[in-house]
């Protein structure tokens, strides 16, 4: 026929690549292998145009590096635990476990339908035992290794539902079902010592020089770590429990001059021993605790302070003393919980000073002579030392070092390497997550589970018209013996971070054995990945937990290898326009008519309505586009390599359906030169020439993750074939665009492939060659200058005689009107490159 029909050809291609295995990874191969990842999705119900772009970029390396001739693993699988599906639980009434599985059943189809080279033999969920199982095993090894430990912490408590709140169940600061104001409270939680390999952590981002620096600066800056002084201050007088000191840490020993008070945090012994006689404190206290736990909740939360009336002594001058504070913004588990403010060059300790009236005093000043200038916001900068004594003139680095030095002579202070990382608290107080496979006992204390026990199954009959967590109040899962001692005893109830399960699934996916998480000769003939790529929003925590996780791996001896990810690559978002209404509401543009002269108005209403900005497609913007319907248009081939063409994979793609036109116009132009007349003879030297370019461009461009340049390449070679005159050389040129197209457009590249009477399918066909002598051009561009300024550029062929050159040029009309009539007085010739003519 005249058109590819996706519709059949789709489908076609599809079920042959599934019937010849096509996509199977074999880890006996001999091949070289290459291990292509992306990050496998949440199961939410439907593939969205995100998913749609990481995978294609994926999938194009996948099944370039295959026709190159890799043995290549490119699995899927489902990150299947986590919130969402227990949202569903208790809005919709489905089993977590249900609703899981309908969407990844759903999700499947769609990916199918897209031609994504899969091998789905390897496809796992997080959420089946068969996986989680293993994550427990893991789990117990990490406790043999010491590498879990149980702390308390505190979580967001609703006090309505009498709940544990994910952070994302704190809105304002307020729990998201009940409204009422989040309290902090104090658990007992599961740690995983991350913090036993921060400096390693760090180190280690210096050999991935296959990661976007963003990424690598985006964990320096998250392990944050910071050289500063840990020291005591003396409080006058006495201090209820017997305290006399309070010991802080700073990063900016050399502010100490501008110290105007010091603040504890609400959770700080001093804190607590004044709240015992005093009402007034308690409920301070307690103010100050209200409120998320997360980073952000803190960080936006207002500031409050309660004026203890204790009093710090300066460790530079015995009469200088200093106000004691609790304050709301000091973290009870970072640094000592105790922190000295220094309000006219730390933005909180501005934010403080300026609400409760104390002192802003200017210790840093940008050049020598500042030191009388008023601040009049916090200035944070490093800069040269003022109104600080001996420190004055010392630079913000020499006054650091001086202060540490002079604390640690005078024995009241020690220089300190401070992280910011902390331990990965793991425990989440959930039903849908990986059960934590411990058993308290109230004579043992909590016990691993046996491993012959393993796996710790999540119970199907549970309930969730109660708020909190079901295991909870489970009548019988949580009944158990201890393993130890044989006393009744109690299961664990908390389940594991996502993050838990995230952090190891490229291993499982390189090999699955029944009995154990992964065979460790198999693994490592995969490992590490050689390509991942996903979203920036991962670039700290997931990327962060799985190079934790690896390294407690080797250091456990259990695989040799200690970074996961040897490439990494951040794609951008897909975008699209947005529309507003006059009263607030977001429209999705199917809701919009434009009217005569431009103004957009909402179908149903007939009011007006603005043209938002082009932002991430999102739900609560009603900017998405559904892949599907667009799939049934244009064909899986068109949505791919619109996917791939409009903009460099890094940065945002707008969806437009121009853009999908445009791609679906291409497919079929390629269609069409297939069905052209064939030539067998003549050569086209011109052809053979973009020919040979384009398979260069095209392959270094993949090669670089550069698919907006493949795809500009192939735009111009095609373009030039449906220029050239049939010949042979024409003819080679098509098969060829055919190879070069498959990895974006498989489906049609094998239509066409098939269609030509090639051999074999086009995805087990060898990626072409070039021959680098048709590279060098034999044309040159010569500049050409009057008295030494550019004038006119021309092409000649290289290795033009110095005389013939100089012909050309002094015959180029410019060059005559420059010269009036007469002659050169001399000319001077660079070959091959200029042309210079002094009149
Ligand atoms: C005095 C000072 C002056 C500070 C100044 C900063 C700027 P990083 O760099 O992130 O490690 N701090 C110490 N303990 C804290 C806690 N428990 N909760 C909240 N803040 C705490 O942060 C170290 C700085 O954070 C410390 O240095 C301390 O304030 C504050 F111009 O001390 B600084
Ligand atoms: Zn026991």
């Amino acid at each position: 026929t005249d058109r590819f029909d996706p519709a059949v050809a789709d489908r076609r291609w599809q079920q042959r690549w599934a019937e010849a295995g096509s996509f199977h990874a074999d880890s006996d191969s001999a091949k070289p292998k290459a291990y292509v990842l992306e990050m496998f999705p949440y199961p939410s119900g439907r593939i969205h145009m995100g998913h749609v772009r990481n995978y294609t970029m994926g999938d194009v390396l996948a099944r370039f590096r295959r026709m190159q001739g890799f043995e290549v693993l490119h699995p899927m699988g489902w990150d299947a635990f986590g919130m969402p599906a227990e949202n569903a639980a208790m809005e919709k009434k489905v089993h977590p476990g249900s609703w899981t599985r309908a969407n990844i059943a759903a999700m499947r189809e769609q990916l199918q339908r897209i031609g994504f080279a899969l091998d789905w033999s390897r496809e796992l969920a997080t959420c089946e035992p068969d996986y989680y199982g293993h994550e427990q095993a893991l789990f117990l090894d990490l406790m043999d290794a010491g590498l879990v430990t149980r702390k308390e912490s505190e979580v967001n408590w609703d006090p309505v539902d009498m709940t544990v709140l994910a952070n994302e169940q704190v809105i304002d600061g307020k729990g998201w079902r009940s409204g009422a104001t989040v309290e902090r409270k104090k658990l007992s939680q599961w740690f995983l010592k991350i913090t036993d390999f921060t400096e390693e952590l760090l180190e280690g981002l210096n050999e991935l020089d296959q990661w976007p620096d963003k990424v690598r600066l985006m964990q320096q800056n998250w392990i944050g770590k910071s050289q500063g002084l840990q020291f005591c201050f003396r409080l006058a007088g006495t201090v209820p429990g017997g305290h006399c000191d309070i010991e802080v840490f700073t990063t900016r020993p050399d502010t100490i001059f501008g110290a105007s008070f010091v603040a504890i945090s609400p959770g700080h012994p001093i804190a607590e021993a004044l709240a015992e006689g005093r009402p007034e404190v308690a409920e301070f206290i307690a103010k100050a605790q209200s409120g998320g736990t997360s980073a952000a909740e803190v960080e936006t939360a207002e500031k409050l302070g309660f004026d203890t009336g204790l009093e710090a002594i300066h460790p530079f001058d015995a009469n200088w003393r200093l106000p004691v504070w609790i304050a709301n913004f000091v973290l009870m588990d970072y640094g000592t919980g105790a922190l000295y403010g220094v309000p006219g060059h730390d933005v909180r300790d501005f934010e403080f000073a300026s609400k409760y009236r104390l002192p802003i005093r200017r210790v840093v000043a940008a050049d020598g002579d500042g030191a009388s200038a008023p601040i009049t916001e916090p200035e944070p900068e490093p800069g040269v030392a003022v109104n600080s004594q001996f420190l004055d003139g010392l630079t913000s680095e020499q006054a650091k070092a001086e202060v540490i030095r002079r604390a640690e002579t005078a024995g009241w202070g020690k220089g300190k390497t401070q992280y910011r990382l902390r331990d990965w608290g793991v425990s989440r107080q959930r039903y849908w997550g990986t059960p934590i496979p411990v058993i308290h006992c109230d004579a043992c204390g909590p016990v691993g589970v046996p491993r012959d026990q393993l796996p710790v199954v999540l119970p199907e009959d549970v309930s969730f018209d109660v708020p909190g967590n079901p295991l909870d109040r489970h009548p019988s899962w949580t009944r158990v013996e201890c393993p130890s001692c044989g006393a009744p005893a109690r299961r664990e109830t908390d389940t594991l971070d996502t993050f838990v399960d995230s952090s190891w699934y490229f291993i499982r996916f390189a090999s699955q054995p029944e009995n154990q998480p992964f065979d460790r000769a198999e693994a490592e003939k995969w490992l590490p990945v050689g390509q991942y790529i996903g979203g920036v929003e991962h670039a700290i925590l997931h990327l962060l937990y799985a190079r934790f996780w690896m390294r407690a791996l080797e250091r456990m001896g259990k695989i040799s290898i200690k970074e996961p990810f040897k490439g990494l690559f951040t794609q951008g978002m897909v975008t699209h326009e947005t529309y507003e209404s006059p009263d607030g509401r977001w429209l999705n543009p199917d809701e919009i008519e434009i009217r005569e002269g431009g103004t957009l108005v909402e179908r149903a209403t007939g009011a007006e309505v603005r043209r938002g900005r082009v932002e991430k497609m999102s739900k609560s913007k009603k900017n998405t586009v559904d892949p599907e319907p667009i799939l049934a248009r244009y064909g899986a081939d068109a949505v791919r390599w619109f996917m791939l063409s409009d903009s460099p994979p890094e940065r945002d793609l707008e969806w437009s359906e121009s853009g999908i036109e445009g791609a679906a116009r291409f497919v079929q132009r390629v269609w069409r030169l297939i069905r052209s007349p064939a030539g067998n003879d003549g050569e086209d030297i011109a052809l053979a020439k973009k020919l040979h370019r384009t398979i260069a461009a095209v392959g270094e461009a993949i090669e670089g993750l550069q698919f907006n340049k493949s795809v500009a390449a192939l735009y111009e070679l095609t373009s030039a074939i449906e220029k050239a005159k049939p010949s042979a050389t024409r003819d080679e040129a098509i098969r060829t665009l055919l190879l070069l197209v498959a990895p974006g457009a498989p489906h049609l590249a094998e239509e066409a492939w098939a269609t030509r009477g090639e051999d074999g399918m086009i995805a087990d066909a060898a990626w072409p060659s070039f021959d680098p002598a048709m590279l060098v051009d034999d044309e040159v561009t010569i500049a050409v200058q009057v008295n030494g300024k550019l004038r006119e550029t021309m092409t000649a062929p290289r290795g033009i005689s110095r005389e013939d050159a100089e012909a050309r040029a002094l015959a180029l009309p410019k060059v005559q009107s420059q010269l009036g009539g007469g002659s050169p007085r001399k000319v001077i010739v660079v070959p091959d490159r200029l042309v210079n003519i002094v009149a």
